[in-house]
């Protein structure tokens, strides 16, 4: 979908402006030898393309690699890199937003770390990124702002540029009060994210914890979504549940090739009559040892027999430079070993394991070659994995099982929702999703179906900077 040699200039100007932790972009080798750059078409880049190329738009953020690296732009998409020295990437990344925002986001399933000097990391990220938008940003220009690695960016930027019109959305849940006030910059974190104009959350209490705090910690006038500042500002406070390009995925699922591969995947399993399938990052929010634990005894009691029953798990590798993230995938390894040694006979492990990431299309042939996808995590912001499964079962056919506490189970009531710190129930519901009747899986099916492709990720990105810039409705 894109060059890698796209041209380079100095310094580009934007009326749109998007601002994450990470571009969007993979390196390549080139024919030649030598390595490029290429978009990678996430939901987000996917949704944004359009506003992108109609406003000559620029993405800015990190390109995970040491190397510097100039702006280039490619498909009417300006890219314009952050650098991260080590240290930072220790301290910032790896650090305050990922051993330290993102536990204590999700209900601290593992410990919070305080460090002062990953704060102080965080900060001075922070302000790059704000200078490297206010170079960027033409006069008047909107600028949306992403996630929880960067939530000091619309105050600062505020402070270099006034004219501009900020956005933020935070992909992960904003805990509740009880959670948030541990942290020790607490009100700075509040101060930053109300730089913005808008700030948008995956579901309402996240906007209302966010309020509530405000009003609590600094002692700022609400009513209802709005946020009144000390500068005499109006801030808005909305949730926007996120989704997925869901006619992309449809197509992928129905070409030849994914459905071919998809039946070469059941027969390469043994023609099982149910896959269970997991599609996660190896991350500890997602409830992998749950899932596995449940799906281990089924096949321990006889519930499940593993000739006529497999579960696929998909964990992509993730942030392994993390302590908490290397002792999962150490559990994960010992516990899918121990399950399959206990249970398994020669060729037939009741759980294909797979520490991996694959392409789109293999995604797809995955989902649907599934029969029940299940996907429960501790808590997360929404999960896309589930909307991607639902998105791919042009046939209506197969089951969801989800979580209580993934953001996604507000909108996807007729999944078969389960509370995954409850293992006894999660194999109850297991073998309900497995035994209902193809007419109860149709109907549920159609429902969520209907709900994901009514709420694409084309209504999300409108829905969002129509508020931020007024237009619309
Ligand atoms: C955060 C929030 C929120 C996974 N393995 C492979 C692969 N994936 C893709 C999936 C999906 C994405 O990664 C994962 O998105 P999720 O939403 O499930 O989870 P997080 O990564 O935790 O995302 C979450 C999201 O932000 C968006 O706001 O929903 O709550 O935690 O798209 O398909 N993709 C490929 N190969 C893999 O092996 N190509």
């Amino acid at each position: 979908m894109s060059s890698d040699k796209g041209k380079t200039s100095s310094t580009p100007t934007a009326s749109f402006v998007v601002v994450a932790n990470r571009l969007a972009v993979d390196r390549i080798e080139n024919a030649d030898g030598t390595t490029g750059w290429r978009t990678s078409p996430g939901g987000l880049v996917t949704a944004l393309e359009p506003v992108m190329r109609a406003n000559d738009g620029a993405w800015i953020g990190w390109h995970g690699a040491p190397e510097k690296l100039e702006p280039f732009s490619t498909n009417g998409m300006q890219l314009i890199p952050v650098e991260l020295s080590e240290t930072e990437v220790a301290q910032y990344y790896e650090g305050l937003s990922n051993g330290t925002l993102w536990p204590l986001y999700h209900d601290a399933i593992e410990n919070p770390q305080f460090h002062r000097e990953w704060w102080d990391s965080y900060v001075s990220v922070n302000e790059r990124f704000a200078d490297r938008t206010a170079e960027v940003a033409e006069e008047g220009a909107v600028v949306w702002v992403q996630d929880y690695q960067l939530q000091l960016v619309p105050a600062m930027l505020r402070r270099r540029r006034p004219d501009l019109r900020i956005g933020f959305f935070l992909h992960i849940p904003f805990p509740p009060l009880e959670l948030f006030q541990q942290l020790p910059w607490r009100n700075q974190i509040l101060e930053g994210m109300l730089g913005a104009d808008l700030v948008g959350f995956q579901l309402p209490g996240g906007a209302q914890n966010f309020v509530r705090l405000v009003r609590q910690r600094l002692h700022l006038q609400t009513h209802r979504d709005r946020v009144r500042t000390a500068d005499g500002r109006t801030v808005l406070a909305r949730a926007y549940p996120i989704s997925i390009d869901a006619s992309g995925f449809n197509e992928m699922a129905a070409s030849p090739s994914v459905e071919q591969r998809a039946k070469q995947i059941r027969h390469d399993l043994g023609d099982p009559r149910t896959i269970f399938l997991g599609v996660d990052r190896l991350d500890y929010t997602k409830g992998l040892r749950q899932r596995i634990r449940a799906f281990g005894e089924l096949v321990r009691d006889g519930r499940l027999d593993p000739d006529e029953a497999v579960l696929v798990q998909v964990a992509a590798p993730s942030r392994d430079r993390v302590d908490q993230y290397r002792q999962l995938r150490d559990d994960i390894d010992m516990l899918v070993g121990r399950i399959n040694g206990e249970t398994g006979r020669i060729g037939r492990p009741p759980i294909t394991y797979l520490h991996a990431s694959y392409p789109r299309e293999e995604m797809a042939a995955l989902y649907r070659a599934a029969d029940i996808m299940v996907v429960t995590p501790l808590r997360d912001g929404m999960n896309l994995v589930a909307k991607e499964f639902i998105a791919c079962r042009q046939d209506d056919n197969g089951a969801l099982v989800l979580s209580e506490f993934a953001g996604a189970a507000k909108e996807l009531r007729q999944a078969y929702l389960v509370n995954p710190y409850d293992i006894n129930g999660l194999k109850e519901r297991l073998v309900e999703a497995m035994n209902d009747s193809p007419r109860v899986h149709a109907r549920r099916m159609r429902y969520l179906r209907k709900q994901v492709f009514e709420n694409d990720i084309d209504r999300w990105a409108s829905l969002f900077l129509e508020d931020l810039t007024g237009r619309g409705s």
